[in-house]
């Protein structure tokens, strides 16, 4: 890997430094406020997994950008496809005239996601449009109206994917009303649930099946659609056995299974897509963020009868499957494939993880759950030695990290998870240090 800037953290200014704030200010004039802001830096550039904002202060990267820069912010592969590209030509509309790109990333994603049945994908831009679209893809194939989801699912901000989201706030209040035809199950939910592992799975089952039997009618149902880990939702891992049984579930009743790996796929859980865990093969598959490097690209991928129940015309979009973000997306797969990153994530779980765990030890009961696959690990706080949700704990050590140039994002249904997903490409260097800063933080609660 070549890198421009040092890897080192530096702290040139306080965080946020003066002309951060001052971008800042002036955004407030112009931007509206429904966006929310975790670290107010301006970025000037990024290599690797160092951010170097406006004043100078170079900050380790534990976000990716939501998961996205899974490659590193500006990948070699990545950026020279897209310049190749760019300079080609940045857009035809894939539904006027046709390029080779939008067919290769296709293939790349039939190889690449589970089973080896005959796949097709549709490309689209952002995660809410492949979670809306396989919606309509299901609805089609089966003629059926319902959908299944889980609670603390994440699903995205439009009308159909904000239905399927479960927290309120930010989400959904005053966005109402919502789609119909949405339905949710308890998850299988480890750390929630009073009981050990095997019955926490077949507890969430046995009220799923429920559900779907005397409230909808299994006939009903066109998808159940699940994160194989949930991300926003607190980077929660079901019960093993809990996604098994629900596909298991769905295909005696001819219900599709929808699995939701836009945060989890590409490497993030040490293994290419996060299903391959526990053997799942989805009926459908959406991907997006890491696939394409920070390019926007999504894609719905799945069996060759189900997404062909669609007509020709009925799946599109302008963007849809852009050929510079299809150019990026070439790049990042043939970096992730080529640079070893499934290995490479597994083995950040195995520095991590330890790491965490001993934060726990010594952290008097407040962190209450370490959880997580890969590079994809989380801490839960709660109040001391209990298993209520304490989100002050994680804004307190989540200021922290940021006050000392280590970006970490807060999740969870209740706030309370400081969530770490390093672009797979970070040095070891840097997570030590980025961890040292984490346990002080956590240490600083007592
Ligand atoms: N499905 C599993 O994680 C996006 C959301 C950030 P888009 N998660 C980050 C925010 O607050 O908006 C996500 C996800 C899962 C779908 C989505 C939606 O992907 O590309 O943000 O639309």
């Amino acid at each position: 890997m070549t890198t421009m800037t040092d890897q080192a953290r530096l702290l040139k200014t306080a965080i946020p430094g003066p002309r951060s704030v001052a971008l800042h200010e002036a955004r407030a004039q112009q931007v509206a406020r429904g966006f929310g802001i975790t670290m107010p830096v301006f970025v000037d550039h990024a290599d690797g997994a160092l951010l170097v904002d406006v004043d100078g202060n170079r900050i380790i990267d534990m976000g990716s950008g939501i998961a996205v820069t899974s490659v590193g912010a500006a990948a070699p592969q990545v950026v020279e496809r897209i310049a190749e590209q760019a300079a080609k030509f940045t857009h035809t509309c894939f539904m006027v005239t046709e390029y080779e790109g939008f067919t290769e990333v296709a293939a790349a994603l039939n190889r690449l996601t589970p089973g080896d049945h005959e796949k097709r994908t549709a490309l689209f831009s952002t995660g809410a449009e492949a979670v809306e679209n396989a919606v309509k893809i299901a609805r089609a194939a089966t003629g059926r109206p319902a959908i299944v989801v889980l609670d603390h699912a994440y699903h995205g901000r439009t009308l159909m994917t904000m239905t399927m989201t479960a927290k309120n706030v930010p989400y959904k209040e005053g966005f109402g009303p919502y789609a119909p035809e949405v339905y949710r199950a308890p998850m299988a939910y480890p750390f929630r649930y009073d009981g050990d592992e095997k019955a926490c799975a077949a507890d969430a089952l046995a009220k799923l099946k429920d559900l779907v039997l005397t409230q909808i009618g299994a006939h009903n149902v066109a998808a159940i659609v699940a994160e194989p880990i949930q991300g926003e939702g607190g980077f929660v891992v079901p019960a093993e056995g809990f996604l098994p049984g629900v596909v298991e579930f769905a295909r005696e009743h001819g219900i599709l299974f929808v699995a939701d790996e836009i945060q989890t796929g590409f490497a993030r859980t040490g293994r290419m897509f996060a299903c391959e865990h526990e053997g799942i093969v989805p009926d459908l598959i959406t991907t997006a963020k890491a696939l394409a490097g920070g390019m926007p690209l999504a894609a719905v991928t799945g069996r060759a009868d189900v997404m062909d129940a669609v007509a020709p015309g009925g799946l599109g979009g302008t963007y849809a499957g852009n050929p510079v973000a299809c150019a990026a997306a070439l790049g990042a797969i043939e970096t992730i494939e080529d640079d070893g990153l499934v290995a490479r994530a597994a083995e950040i779980e195995r520095l991590v993880k330890p790491r965490l765990e001993a934060m726990r030890a010594e952290s008097g009961g407040r962190i209450g759950d370490v959880r997580g696959r890969g590079a994809m690990l989380a801490i839960e706080l709660v109040e001391p030695g209990t298993t209520n949700p304490a989100p002050q704990y994680a804004q307190e050590v989540a200021a922290h990290c940021h006050r000392e140039g280590v970006l970490v994002l807060v999740c969870g249904t209740y706030g309370n998870v400081i969530r770490l997903l390093p672009p797979l490409v970070i040095s070891d260097a840097l997570l030590e240090d980025a961890l040292d800063v984490l346990a002080t933080a956590v240490r600083s609660l007592a």
